[in-house]
């Protein structure tokens, strides 16, 4: 069941047969800091954006397990850095939400202290999903976060979210200005997926990428 359509598409046969709903995913903890998360040195993949972006449904969805992270209407629900095992060779990773602005000041320091702490010395991060709400146009707060993955060397990908809840239209308006935003600081564009969890759209595409990077990292 490959995707078509998408960058994807010469990817070796076994990564395209890969069922996400066979996969093998277990909790394995929640941390504040980086030397608090998990050791062994597995590759890590990890999930950010905006509180309510849909980080923990869209990582449910990847896992094929509505009910493995916690959902919910209310922004700044996941609080620590949540590490899930897939398959016994890599990790998931729910992170906080930012920009969550109803939090208290001092709530509102320590989420970013924690993600800055994460993406700054997290030495397994091997590519972070930026997760962008696809309803929107650029979001500064957005912008300015990928530029802090620049200044640290973190390789990302761009995934869009709640496809579901905009017109196709719309969609590939705000995708296509929000690569033209990245385009005046970065000469290259990232991966870009467009996803829905509601819809269950483009998880097979972001796990055969995971998947295409990990076969990528065992090579001499
Ligand atoms: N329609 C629709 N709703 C979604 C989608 N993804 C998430 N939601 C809803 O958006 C809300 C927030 O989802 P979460 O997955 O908890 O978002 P989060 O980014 O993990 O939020 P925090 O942990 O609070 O930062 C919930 O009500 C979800 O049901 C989607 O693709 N489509
Ligand atoms: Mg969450």
């Amino acid at each position: 069941m490959c995707a078509k359509n998408n960058q994807f598409e010469t990817l070796p046969l076994k990564v395209c047969a890969m069922n996400p709903y066979t996969m093998s995913v277990s909790y394995v903890k929640s941390s504040e800091y980086p030397s608090q998360c998990p050791t062994g040195g597995l590759p890590e993949y990890a999930f950010i954006g905006r509180s309510n972006v849909g980080k923990s449904s869209l990582i449910n969805m990847l896992a094929g397990n509505g009910k493995l992270s916690k959902v919910s209407g209310t922004p700044g629900k996941t609080r620590l850095i949540n590490h899930f095992l897939v398959n016994n060779r890599w990790y998931m990773v729910d992170l906080p939400g930012y920009g969550f602005a109803k939090s208290s000041k001092s709530e509102r320091k320590q989420f970013s202290s924690i993600i800055t702490r994460y993406i700054s010395e997290r030495e397994s991060l091997t590519l972070l999903f930026v997760l962008i709400d696809a309803r929107l146009q650029p979001q500064s707060i957005d912008l300015a976060f990928i530029r802090q993955l620049g200044e640290h060397g973190v390789p990302f990908a761009l995934a869009f979210t709640k496809a579901d809840k905009v017109s196709g239209t719309e969609r590939r308006s705000n995708v296509e200005r929000f690569r033209r935003a990245l385009l005046e600081t970065w000469e290259e564009l990232p991966p870009i997926f467009v996803t829905s969890s509601e819809k269950k759209m483009g998880g097979e595409e972001i796990l055969r990428y995971i998947e295409h990077v990990n076969s990528d990292l065992q090579k001499p």
